[in-house]
């Protein structure tokens, strides 16, 4: 019994999460197409199929100040063109809603979207090249004024084969006349949504820009200052030995070495005295002629 709850409590646990998650994961997918109402003035993200001319255009808009206006079209699908290879291939196949406003300049005509991939599996598609196309129904759109288009398409290339290109773009109907499938015509609030549970796509990581680097500064040579001269540590005089003190004498033992110096002096002086006295002294002269 007590397995038998603990198995029901983890299962709890479980279904609890995993609603959490799809709570968070459950939404449609944000708009897929960049600029969809022609308003950011981008240049290059959207182009013509063929060699028509698509250009803004602030005179004939649906909502905003701009619309793109297609022109020179030479065949049936030569329609303004968003390449969405990346978005649809993040968020892979399945149900897509799309839409866009288009304005005739004149004759009414049919016009559909389509939405065109290419797998890298070239088996793939109703011409064995990898290409599918997917159309939302024809709708006889309005000379002088705004029609729109919108249907929901279900994208069924090969889960497993990598699509090489994805693009969003219009047609007209080929089997109607020139006049009608070749006219200008301007189009409008574009959206392409991938509905059902998507994945957010990760939000792209700006490219940095490069950290400029900085200009060295020169540093001046210093200017070499004179150093100084510290002032000069006398020199330490030695210090003379205090010289022993000899040993105190008695004053009578210095009067004793004086009277001893004063003797020598006096003796010495008088023993010079009498060697040069004596010295001085002429023997008598013996008489040394002969006696007559
Ligand atoms: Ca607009």
């Amino acid at each position: 019994m007590k397995k038998l709850i603990k198995l029901i409590v983890a299962l709890t646990l479980v279904m609890a999460l995993i609603f959490s998650l799809a709570i968070v994961v459950y939404a449609d997918s944000p708009e897929i197409l960049i600029d969809p109402g022609f308003e950011e003035g981008t240049t290059d993200v959207w182009t013509a199929y063929v060699g028509s001319t698509v250009s803004d255009d602030n005179s004939i808009k649906h909502s905003g100040n701009t619309s793109l206006m297609c022109s020179g079209r030479t065949v049936k699908h030569d329609t303004p063109i968003q390449d969405v290879t990346a978005a649809v291939s993040y968020y892979g196949m399945g149900e897509y809603k799309v839409s866009a406003w288009v304005y005739l300049t004149t004759i009414d005509a049919n016009v559909q979207i389509v939405i065109m991939t290419k797998c890298a599996d070239t088996t793939f598609g109703p011409l064995a090249d990898g290409r599918k196309w997917f159309l939302t129904p024809f709708v006889v759109a309005k000379k002088g004024g705004w029609t729109k288009l919108e249907g929901t398409l279900t994208l069924d290339s090969p889960a497993n084969s990598e699509l090489s290109l994805v693009q969003y773009y219009f047609s007209f109907d080929d089997s109607e006349t020139e006049d009608k499938k070749l006219q200008d015509f301007y189009v409008d609030d574009c959206s392409l949504i991938k509905t059902g549970t998507v994945k957010p796509m990760p939000t792209a990581v700006p490219t940095p820009s490069p950290t400029p680097i900085p200009t060295p500064t020169l540093i001046p040579t210093p200017t070499l200052v004179p150093t100084e001269k510290p002032a000069a540590t006398p020199t330490k005089i030695p210090v003379v030995a205090t010289a022993t003190k000899a040993p105190t004498t008695s004053s009578s033992g210095n009067s004793l070495w004086v009277w001893l110096a004063a003797v020598v002096i006096v003796l010495g002086g008088a023993a010079g005295g009498y060697f040069m006295a004596m010295k001085g002294k002429k023997p008598p002269i013996e008489n040394t002629e002969p006696k007559e």
